[in-house]
């Protein structure tokens, strides 16, 4: 097994887990971007949102409900949700995970 987030997953690799429920994990992210940014991570194997929306679309909706009830909890007024979706979009990791970030105000367009 290559991939990191499976090895996390299966606590093989250390993380501070943030939420563990059903379908979903949730921890920090080891590169933070702002105050808040948590990895929103299934626990089964896809390779981008994509997949998941084609295979199960019921865990995307689960993953948008955890990132609002986190992001409440940490009584965040605004958050933004990100899936990178390839090499170019500045994917590095190949197991879906929605980036829940917050904490500071965002510029757009990104970058
Ligand atoms: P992306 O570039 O969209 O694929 O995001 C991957 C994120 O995963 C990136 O922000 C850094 C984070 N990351 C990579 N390896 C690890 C790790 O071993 N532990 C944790 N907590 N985060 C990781």
């Amino acid at each position: 097994m290559e991939c990191i987030f499976c090895k996390i997953i299966v606590g093989e690799i250390p993380a501070k887990l943030i939420y563990d429920r059903n379908e979903v994990i949730a921890f920090d992210d080891i590169n933070p971007q702002a105050p808040t940014h948590l990895l929103i991570v299934p626990k089964k194997h896809f390779e981008n949102a994509g997949e998941i929306a084609e295979s199960d679309a019921e865990i995307l909706a689960e993953m948008f409900r955890v990132a609002k009830e986190l992001a409440k909890g940490r009584g965040l007024s605004g958050y933004r949700t990100v899936f990178n979706t390839g090499a170019e979009a500045g994917q590095s990791v190949f197991h879906a995970h929605l980036h829940l970030i917050g904490g500071r105000a965002f510029g757009w367009p990104p970058g």
